[in-house]
């Protein structure tokens, strides 16, 4: 059935206002831990990375940010900084949330502001302040964070002096923000430590935020779940407590492992968009949250998948602003059961590719963002200028 003139109205009104961040580190090469399979094409720099970045926002309309790594992107810091802002306002994007890592440098074996040498946490502070310096100069509002931190094995370090620890490397980092800088404080219940993580899941990003500041919320990463969590109710109780930071959207089937969004399950993601819409209607408020995108893929073509993750995040939302959210409030207070989940499913099994191809060409763009990229010859173009760089790093490429 065609949407009716106001479910257009709404629809194009979500559609104007819904935007997702792209990751740098999905545009270059990179593997699991047991391979990497190149592709010719793929970005070698940060300024190819915002390049096809670039990409993915001029065919879907929806990409205007990219956010960055720091030690990825800024391999000289601030130094780095006029640059990337060139590069990304002439590929028409601008820089989104800062991620610093404190993950990576030999330093950090047991931890970073967990880790039980002081020394190794007075490092990893200060990248992150660093980092709050570049956020300053590239004017985000976010300052993302990660850790890695954890244990292996069991007894192998103070669950409690590393909460400890954290609590006040996080408690320095909120004291450098000013203006609008947020920090948002991401958890994940393992890998790489497979014993015990320091910030494993949304109540211990919760109470790192609210000893750290009115600045620190929480990030949901839609990965970093065990198996049948219900997502949408953590997402719910943040933003009632309005400490819903923003998200990192993946999918994934058994852990971690940055599968395309709602490629899985996309009945989540739904549920997940549903609370927020729903929230939004009864407090006739619209949440600024940011949704970035967390994905780094081996196999399909970067800027395509980026593409179809792009597509797909407007099109769950735009099913999840198309709920009929007066007749559900009805439902929900009647007790009418079967009616009020219906009011979910209609939403939900409408189809929403008409009016999203409408407002496409509304805005001047191809109505198959997928199709027009393939057909721009972009792919070609790259896979001839980075083709050397990227193979020339493997010797058994076929
Ligand atoms: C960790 O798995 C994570 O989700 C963090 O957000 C990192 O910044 C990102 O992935 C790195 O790919
Ligand atoms: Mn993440």
């Amino acid at each position: 059935m065609p949407l009716t003139s106001a479910q257009t109205d709404v629809a194009i009104q979500a559609l104007n206002r819904f935007a997702v961040e792209l990751p740098s580190w999905g545009f270059a090469n990179t593997g699991t831990r047991f391979g990497k399979f190149i592709q010719a094409g793929a970005a070698t720099n940060t300024p190819e990375k915002i390049a096809d970045a670039g990409q993915v926002h001029q065919f879907t309309g929806c990409c205007p940010t990219v956010a960055v790594h720091v030690l990825w992107d800024f391999a000289k810091g601030l130094a780095d900084v006029p640059e990337v802002l060139q590069v990304a306002a002439a590929h028409g994007v601008a820089i989104g949330a800062i991620n610093p890592n404190v993950f990576q440098d030999q330093c950090y074996k047991n931890g970073s502001l967990g880790n039980p040498d002081p020394e190794v946490r007075r490092m990893a502070l200060s990248h992150i302040l660093d980092c709050v310096e570049i956020q300053r100069a590239t004017g985000s509002r976010d300052l993302s964070l990660w850790f890695a931190d954890g244990t292996n094995f069991p007894g192998t370090g103070s669950i409690r002096a590393r909460k400890q620890w954290f609590t006040e490397g996080l408690q320095a980092t909120h004291a450098a923000l000013s203006g609008n800088q947020r920090m948002l404080v991401e958890y994940k219940p393992f890998e790489p430590a497979f014993y015990h993580t320091d910030i494993a899941d949304w109540g211990m990003s919760y109470i790192y935020c609210k000893q750290s500041g009115p600045r620190a919320k929480v990030l949901v990463d839609t990965g970093h779940h065990y198996q049948a969590q219900n997502i949408e109710q953590i997402v719910a109780w943040l933003l009632s407590e309005d400490m819903l930071g923003g998200f990192h959207f993946n999918d994934r089937r058994y852990a971690d492992d940055d599968l395309t969004l709602g490629s899985i399950d996309p009945y989540q993601v739904f549920r997940i968009f549903h609370e927020i819409c729903q929230f939004a209607f009864e407090t006739g408020t619209t949440p600024d949250i940011p949704y970035m995108v967390d994905q780094s893929h081996n196999l399909k073509n970067k800027i395509e998948e980026m593409i179809q993750t792009a597509c797909t995040a407007q099109e769950l939302y735009l099913k999840a602003a198309l709920v009929d959210h007066a007749t559900l409030a009805i439902h929900q207070k009647s007790g009418a059961l079967m009616d009020a989940e219906e009011c979910l499913r209609a939403a939900f099994f409408t189809d929403v590719r008409p009016v999203l191809r409408e407002w496409r060409q509304m805005k001047g763009m191809a109505a198959e963002p997928l199709k027009a990229f393939r057909e721009s010859g972009y792919t070609a173009k790259a896979e001839a200028e980075r083709g050397a760089r990227n193979l020339g790093a493997v010797s058994s490429y076929a």
